[in-house]
């Protein structure tokens, strides 16, 4: 019989008659004979088999050539949502170094710096006992909210959990009413009800502060349907760790944002550990990034402690939902240098782990080190601007311990949402 077509490229393409044979049998649970492979060479594919074979070219990204579409079929029919908008994705232009300008080389470190100098200060309020119950630090992780925060609008929503302190100040938030916040002060944010784990600032489109782990994933999902439905064009950045990402709530959310085409980006800061355990040893699936594939999120993973390299995948992910394509994940490869909390017996990793890091990449150091070598400051300049960070952060955590404790009057209101404006 004559061919139109050479079927034998597909079956190279897919590895041979033998993997092939194999890799059919697994995808559709028939036992495949390899010889009867190996004879599809001489007489052609049945049309029974095309659909697999289409899925297992499309699985390894090899091409799939028009006329082996069996009749009334075209690629479409195939391709899944995450094929197709990893494809989609593909085809946006990367933004690179031409994208950032020196202005804002300068402002990274200078932000980077006042929230590592800010989270300094608060662990030695901690210290002292001026702040109570729970406090977790953002040390070592400044580059994702800087460079985050960089890329997107002020009427865009943010929400993250518990480690919050540097979104809320990333995101133009008093850091006077956040030592407030942490020392129970009435000037505090929340009115120093919240403490640590629960500040929000709405005017600043902030909007916790959650202290149950990943329970701001579906509030986010759901700012961003609103968002959608009031036809605003703002949308929701959901800050969450690599602890929460393999929550049941977190893939609810991944599934209604992609039914839904929510504007969404899902930040999750893989810092590599939850309270006491390595992402390596809770997770089955450790390349986070991909974890909205069932769903057809396409997503990155991304240099977290380069700010320069989330600035970056920001400005493209940013774009992708603005043009409504809906959701995004990027996973934030990051590291904190601290204890989870301030009570931390730190027995997951090791004391040279954390020196590693922060000895080869640390940040501000790298940032530091790039405003130099481009002359844009030199080492003068630099100093100057960490003791001016310095001493305005002490002179607000003096102003916040002189301040008056939250009152009495307070502790029935904010409770129900009519009371939000009192
Ligand atoms: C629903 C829920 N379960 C458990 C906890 C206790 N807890 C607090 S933080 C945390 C670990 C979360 O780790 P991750 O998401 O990686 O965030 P990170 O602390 O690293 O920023 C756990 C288990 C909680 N607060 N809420
Ligand atoms: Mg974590």
């Amino acid at each position: 019989m004559k061919q139109d077509f050479d079927f034998s490229s597909i079956i190279d393409d897919l590895g041979g008659g033998r993997l092939l044979a194999k890799n059919l049998s697994q995808f559709t649970n028939t036992v495949l004979n390899e010889k009867t492979v190996y004879s599809w060479k001489q007489q052609g594919i049945p049309d029974k088999w095309k659909p697999s074979i289409i899925k297992l070219l499309i699985k390894v990204g090899a091409n799939i050539p028009n006329n082996f579409m069996p009749p009334g079929m075209n690629i479409n029919n195939f391709q899944d949502n995450f094929s197709k908008n990893t494809e989609l994705l593909n085809k946006y232009d990367n933004f690179d170094d031409s994208d950032v300008s020196k202005k804002q080389l300068q402002l990274f470190y200078e932000k980077m710096l006042y929230l590592r100098r800010f989270e300094e200060r608060v662990g030695q309020l901690y210290g002292l006992g001026l702040i109570g119950g729970f406090c977790h630090l953002y040390i070592g992780q400044e580059a994702v909210s800087v460079g985050m925060e960089a890329a997107i609008n002020k009427d865009d929503s943010v929400i993250t959990g518990y480690r919050c302190h540097a979104h809320l100040i990333s995101r133009g938030a008093s850091p006077y009413k956040l030592l407030c916040e942490l020392m129970g002060k009435g000037d505090g944010i929340s009115k120093g009800k919240g403490g640590s784990m629960h500040m929000f600032d709405p005017k600043n489109n902030f909007w916790g502060g959650h202290g149950i782990v990943g329970a701001q994933v579906p509030i986010g999902t759901g700012i961003a349907f609103a968002s959608k439905y009031l036809d605003k064009s703002s949308l929701s950045l959901i800050y969450f760790g690599d602890g929460a990402a393999n929550q049941g709530q977190v893939y609810e959310s991944y599934n209604m944002a992609s039914l839904w085409r929510l504007p969404i980006i899902f930040c999750i800061e893989n810092n590599q550990y939850g309270m006491g355990t390595s992402i390596k040893r809770a997770s089955a699936g450790t390349d986070l990034s991909k974890h909205g594939e069932s769903f057809g999120i396409p997503g990155y993973a991304v240099n977290g402690m380069n700010p320069i390299s989330v600035y970056l995948a920001a400005l493209k992910a940013v774009k992708w939902v603005r043009d409504g394509n809906g959701p995004i994940i990027l996973e934030m490869k990051t590291y904190r240098y601290r204890g989870h909390s301030m009570s931390d017996p730190a027995k997951y990793r090791t004391r040279e782990e954390v020196q590693k890091m922060r000895e080869e990449q640390d940040p501000i150091e790298f940032i530091k080190k790039k405003l130099i070598d481009l002359e844009i400051y030199n080492e003068d300049k630099l100093k100057s601007i960490d003791d001016k960070i310095r001493s305005e952060i002490s002179g607000l955590a003096e102003k916040a311990t002189n301040s008056i404790s939250t009152s009495e009057k307070y502790l029935y209101t904010d409770v129900l949402s009519e009371n939000y404006d009192e």
